[in-house]
């Protein structure tokens, strides 16, 4: 299995994130994508190498044309205004509010693209996701071109981005972008199968009315967890999207052995489905030791996952998505790509 991966997710670091009663240094920082690179090689997973540039035409038919431009411009407007350190929002429309009416300030705008204070912005951080985007769109033209499956090693992650904001660490939204892609190219239906421990809200609403492309969550249950207000059992999906869309939410405390049965139920799913290729949006962050998260699933745990994945039987594009631990996520992400390709 191939790995892309671009050295230019370096400059977006930095950032800082809120915390309960506090700011701190960004869970999602640099060092992730560097051992999670450093594990892929040394598990001789196969060749690493470097995106091609891709236009933004796809991007721009998920994204709003005017929420990609503004991710181009943030650095530029918060240096503009004589700003230093990263740029995070402090106030959001709301209902109630108006929602459609882009201010001309940085302060405003910020708020109006953004979900949440999770998606910071510093001088590296457009070039950073630029070339996270081109990760992915390279690796999926790998798997269109016949390969079995390929890797994505895409930083920062993407599934919390919607159609016009930033959020949870993510920007453009990397896996539907694939997703697109390979409907661009031919694929008359595709599969997202979301594994990280957070429920990807942006890939859900972007699919979320069509029946071309099923997207399927099993994540933290959002009564209790980020992102909260979606990811719930019966959000089906809605018009030609009726019946595609699966979440299988989960509680606090969810072992292996939990998820696994979850699996089972997506598996079917996909099955029904009979996609062409599936887009895997793979969050390591279920992991016991994650900082933010509060699943347990084990290092051993994460070969299994790769296997059960692979006993799809289709051509499979894996996108980076979370995992916070860093002591383990070289190992987890190896181990689960290497649990598939065995
Ligand atoms: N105190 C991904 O895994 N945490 N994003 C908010 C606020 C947000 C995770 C915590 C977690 C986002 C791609
Ligand atoms: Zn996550």
């Amino acid at each position: 299995m191939q790995t892309v991966y671009s050295p230019r997710h370096a400059g977006h670091s930095g950032n800082n994130e809120l915390q309960p009663g506090a700011i701190v240094p960004a869970f999602e920082l640099p060092r992730r994508a560097e051992l999670i690179r450093a594990s892929v090689e040394a598990a001789g997973l196969g060749p690493i190498r470097e995106p091609d540039t891709h236009d933004l035409s796809i991007a721009m038919r998920l994204h709003a044309p005017d929420y990609v431009e503004f991710l181009s411009r943030v650095w530029g407007l918060w240096q503009a205004a004589g700003r230093d350190g990263p740029a995070m929002p402090f106030i959001w429309p709301r209902p109630g509010l108006r929602c459609d009416v882009p201010p001309a300030d940085i302060d405003g705008l910020l708020g109006f693209y953004s979900m949440d204070a999770g998606a910071t912005f510093v001088a590296g951080t457009w070039d950073a996701v630029k070339s996270s985007h081109d990760v992915a769109l390279s690796a999926a033209a790998l798997v269109a071109g016949g390969e079995r499956a390929a890797f994505a090693l895409c930083r920062p992650p993407g599934h919390h981005a919607g159609a016009r904001f930033a959020g949870g660490y993510c920007y453009i939204n990397n896996a539907a972008v694939a997703a697109e892609s390979f409907r661009l190219r031919g694929a008359g239906k595709v599969t997202v199968l979301d594994v990280d421990y957070h429920h990807g809200n942006g890939t859900q609403d972007m699919f979320y009315e069509r029946g071309d492309v099923q997207v399927v969550n099993i994540h933290a249950d959002p009564m209790v967890e980020f992102p909260y207000f979606l990811g719930h059992a019966d959000e089906r999906g809605a018009g030609a999207g009726e019946g595609a869309n699966l979440n299988l939410p989960l509680p606090h405390g969810t072992d292996f052995g939990q998820w696994s049965e979850a699996y089972a139920v997506a598996a079917t799913a996909i099955a029904r489905f009979a996609p062409d290729v599936v887009v895997v949006s793979l969050g390591v962050d279920t992991f016991h030791g994650d900082p933010i998260s509060q699943f347990r699933l084990d290092t051993i745990d994460y070969p299994l996952m790769g296997a059960g994945i692979a006993a799809l039987g289709l051509p499979t594009l894996f996108v980076m998505e979370g995992g916070y631990a860093v002591e383990a996520i070289g190992e987890n992400v190896a181990g689960l790509l290497r649990g598939f390709a065995d």
